[in-house]
């Protein structure tokens, strides 16, 4: 490594020296050396004339302020600073980049055929010299010339104000966006395309062009998409009364992206995962996923873009807010209990493991020394709760009221979490003193909660108490202010009305001190108690129920959400029992009352399909492996499996019953038909463990006229290795090769293999005509999903898994860092393991840390993960 990367603080943030309002761009656009010619308007804000810009990689050809040529200037590592600029003065810089060597796929690179850009967070600096800051907010003016031939297309942020052909069968196209933006919202695109075309009408009577551009021959993929930004423009309008702004909205599908989608201010570029589906190659999973991610973007449009932040540590401003929004909308829009469901699942699994990592960080995090290291769970999801909670204290009217507020104050700004947390509390009159501890503290509370029913006094207490243990970020922790939604039930069902100090009371509670006890009066019965109902606050309970109160409250109680989540306390308590009782040697056992309960969720006729679904699927490794401060590997994953088995068995007949009365003629992709193959295809994943599984699982592969089911065939042929996995892979292999995005699941699947041999099977796999490793999403199907989603295999005691992973880590860190930065993840938790198995990971941790070119990604989590 040149220098130890430096760690920026939230506490050292200061206004920019300099304003820049306008930017005029020019790229001549050629593979490897692109010209960019920045004129930008310079205002000199503070007292120093000296200006510092961010650049990477780029090769300086020349600088003019007001005309001149200018040779006041430093060129620095990672900048570029002019010295005795006039107050105000018109700066151009010529630079000059390489797109194609860009495998970062960070700046200006090319993705297949196409140009195209990523700039958030810190990407901007990588295609010419500027205040690369969230804070600098400019009107931007963008011309791009390419070869019209290869590149009929050329796109940028706004409108497009005019056009021309130049020699050499060469055209240009300028764009102006007239809001001002900052860097990161920057984009560019040039290719061949073909383009699926619609309109948009706004309450107020702007029409909007939509525009989805699409690799050629992809066409007949692309109208879920359209579909869904349309959902997404009305939803907006109807639930948040937020309108679109420009007069055209495009969106580009490209295959070599690092993340999901990005939200440049009217030119959203999407990974091509969330964009392209058709019943032939995608899956519901991915249909709700591209609904969710086009919403998520499009409604940056308000929350990011139209008030953007004032920092990069005030992330979650936009982030945890616009994940609130997709999910309201995905919500709005299908089952709220099972997208509550699924949101929940990833908090008490990957999230919850995050807080507990070397990396736990608060959702406003303090110290970054890469950016792109932030853009975390934490940030999103636990950010999304965060906002959920004042939902939830605030109620949609006072929240509504709140949004309308910020958007009065900050509309065209920079802004930071406490001006959000300042408008909802303004607006509202509620107080959020001790609420915001939630941006500044780390880590995942717990709430212990006991009870006490006084049948004399005729009053049940609930006592409460919270604590946050010490993370590796943040050794003290405070009291949180928490919602903690509670239910009371009489024996036979019926809701109890909550009364204290002789007044009915809100079943939302403020739990605010460590420990708390809140007195019920007027109970006739001793009640069985509904907590933290819909997840009201993302913290770990702990009650001690009985079997027969959560098997009660699985019938009982109002909720979807309640109802499944006692489904998952008793699943825990078994796992969590047979756990211990494997390592004792004993066997799996499960008794007969929890597999009624299961039976009596599937035989149930007034519950919905996917939400059955919801409540046969186990909780996952990753989130049992939260449990414990050191995990079992085996003897978690054969409980796991045990757990399974038992309830195919016993459940056999009502499992085949479901299963062949549920199959659809034909597909459709609705909600309904959406939630009935699910729970058929949960059906499978069970029956795939009993004598049936083999022809079961062929059968559906064969007559399935759908991805879903194909791939729902070949998972549950996966998981319980049936006798037809060979054979099912290999037709999918010889159909799809020619396509990297669907061959995804399929790499996904061996990466996920239980299978002892895998990891020589994966070492071939790299080799497959569909593989690259230069492709990010090949790279998570293959080797992200044996990292995270195959744990005996990851984890086998030779540590040739761990091996593995280190050897890809040390190729991507120098082509794609980012991207390696996401996959160490597994390996940062080290500490969770055997010490055998600690010493194997810490060894390829050390490995890394030596490497004398690591990328600052890298180096920030092996340096925490090897500080723990
Ligand atoms: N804002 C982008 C994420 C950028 C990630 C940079 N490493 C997509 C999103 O959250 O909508
Ligand atoms: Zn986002």
């Amino acid at each position: 490594m040149a220098q130890t990367p430096q760690a920026k603080y939230r506490k050292d943030y200061q206004s920019p020296s300099h304003a820049i309002t306008d930017i005029d761009l020019t790229f001549d656009l050629y593979d490897n050396d692109t010209t960019v010619v920045a004129t930008s308007k310079v205002k000199q804000l503070k007292e120093s004339t000296t200006l510092r810009l961010e650049g990477e990689d780029l090769k300086l050809k020349s600088i003019h302020v007001n005309g001149e040529a200018w040779t006041a200037y430093d060129e620095l590592e990672g900048a570029l600073e002019i010295h005795q600029l006039p107050a105000e003065c018109e700066l151009t810089i010529e630079t000059l980049i390489d797109p194609e060597a860009n495998t970062a796929l960070e700046g200006l690179y090319k993705s297949g055929g196409a140009f195209c850009t990523q700039c958030e967070a810190e990407g901007f600096r990588r295609i010419t010299y500027y205040m690369d800051r969230p804070d600098v907010l400019a009107k931007y003016t963008t011309k791009v010339i390419a070869d019209k031939g290869q590149y009929p297309f050329l796109l940028s942020n706004g409108n497009r104000i005019d056009q021309g052909d130049l020699d050499g069968g060469r055209h240009w196209v300028q764009w102006q966006d007239p809001h001002p933006k900052p860097a990161y919202l920057f984009a560019l695109v040039a290719g061949d395309f073909d383009v699926l075309r619609d309109k948009f009408v706004t309450q107020s009577g702007r029409n909007v062009e939509l525009e989805i551009f699409v690799d050629k021959g992809n066409l007949d993929r692309a109208p879920h998409a359209m579909t869904s930004l349309i959902n997404s423009m009305k939803w907006d309008e109807e639930r948040f009364g937020l309108e679109y702004d420009l007069d055209i909205y495009m969106i580009v599908a490209v295959d070599f992206f690092n993340m999901g989608a990005m939200e440049n201010k009217g030119l959203n570029i999407f990974n091509s995962k969330f964009v392209l589906a058709n019943e032939k190659t995608a899956t519901d999973t991915d249909y709700l996923g591209i609904e969710a991610v086009i919403g998520h973007e499009y409604f940056h449009n308000w929350t990011g873009n139209r008030v953007t932040c004032r920092d990069w540590f005030q992330l979650s401003l936009k982030e945890g807010l616009t994940v609130f929004r997709d999910q309201e909308f995905s919500s709005d829009l299908g089952s709220r209990a099972v997208n509550r469901i699924n949101n929940v699942r990833i908090i008490r699994g990957p999230q919850f493991a995050e807080d507990a990592s070397p990396m736990s960080h608060p959702i406003r995090p303090d110290k970054v020394i890469e950016m792109n290291n932030f853009y975390t769970l934490t940030v999103y999801e636990k950010g999304s709760e965060v906002i959920r909670m004042m939902h939830t204290l605030l109620g949609e009217e006072g929240f509504q009221a709140g949004m309308k507020l910020y958007f009065e104050r900050h509309d065209g700004t920079a802004a930071t979490c406490e001006d959000f947390v300042a408008a909802m509390e303004d607006a509202s009159g509620i107080s959020l003193k001790q609420f915001r501890l939630w941006y500044s503290q780390s880590g995942t509370p717990t709430v212990k909660v006991s009870s006490d029913y006084n049948a004399a006094e005729q009053t049940y207490s609930l006592t409460v108490e919270q604590s946050t243990e010490p993370t590796q970020d943040q050794a003290d922790k405070q009291a949180l202010h928490i919602p903690f939604d509670v239910e009371l039930y009489t024996q036979n069902g019926s809701v109890i009305e909550l009364r204290c100090n002789n007044e009915p009371v809100h079943n939302v509670l403020d739990v605010t001190q460590a420990k708390q006890t809140f007195v019920f009066e007027n109970v006739a019965e001793k009640p069985v108690p509904s907590l933290l109902r819909e997840f009201s606050a993302p913290v770990k309970l702990e009650y001690d129920y009985s079997d027969e109160e959560l098997i009660f409250l699985m019938v009982h109680a109002r909720n979807e959400f309640a109802r499944w989540d006692a489904g998952q306390m008793l699943l825990a308590k078994y796992i969590r029992a047979n756990v211990a009782k494997v390592q004792e040697g004993q066997e799996v056992e499960l008794s007969d009352a929890v597999v009624d309960a299961f039976r009596g969720v599937l035989l149930s006729k007034d519950l919905e399909p996917a939400f059955i679904a919801e409540v046969l699927s186990l909780p996952s490794f990753n989130e049992v492996s939260g449990w414990y401060k050191q995990v079992d590997v085996d003897a978690v994953t054969k409980v796991l499996k045990a757990v399974k088995v038992i309830l195919a068995t016993q459940l056999n007949d009502e499992l085949s019953a479901i299963y062949h009365s549920s199959k659809q003629a034909a597909y459709s992709i609705d909600h309904a038909a959406i939630g009935q193959r699910a729970l058929r295809n949960t059906a499978l994943s069970f029956l795939a463990y009993t004598e049936q599984g083999d022809e079961l699982a062929k059968g559906q592969y064969a007559d399935a006229n759908n991805m879903t089911d194909t791939i729902a065939a070949m998972s549950a042929a996966n998981s319980a290795q049936l006798e037809c996995r060979e054979s099912l892979m290999q037709d999918y292999s010889d159909k799809w090769k020619h396509d990297g995005l669907v061959m995804d699941k399929w790499f996904a699947l061996q990466g996920t293999n239980p299978a002892e041999n895998v990891l020589d099977v994966i070492k071939q796999t790299m080799g497959h005509e569909a593989f690259s490793l230069k492709n990010p999403n090949r790279t998570r199907s293959l080797v992200g999903s044996f990292l995270n989603m195959n744990p005996v295999r990851f984890h086998a005691k030779s540590g040739e898994g761990y091996k593995f992973a280190g050897e890809i880590l040390r190729e991507l860190n120098s082509s794609n860092p980012q991207v390696a930065s996401r996959l160490i993840d597994p390996l940062l938790k080290f500490r969770k393991y055997d010490e055998q198995r600690q010493a194997l990971i810490k060894a390829e941790l050390e490995a890394l840390k030596s490497m004398d070119n690591l990328a600052k990604d890298l180096f920030e989590k092996v340096t925490k993960a090897l500080e723990s």
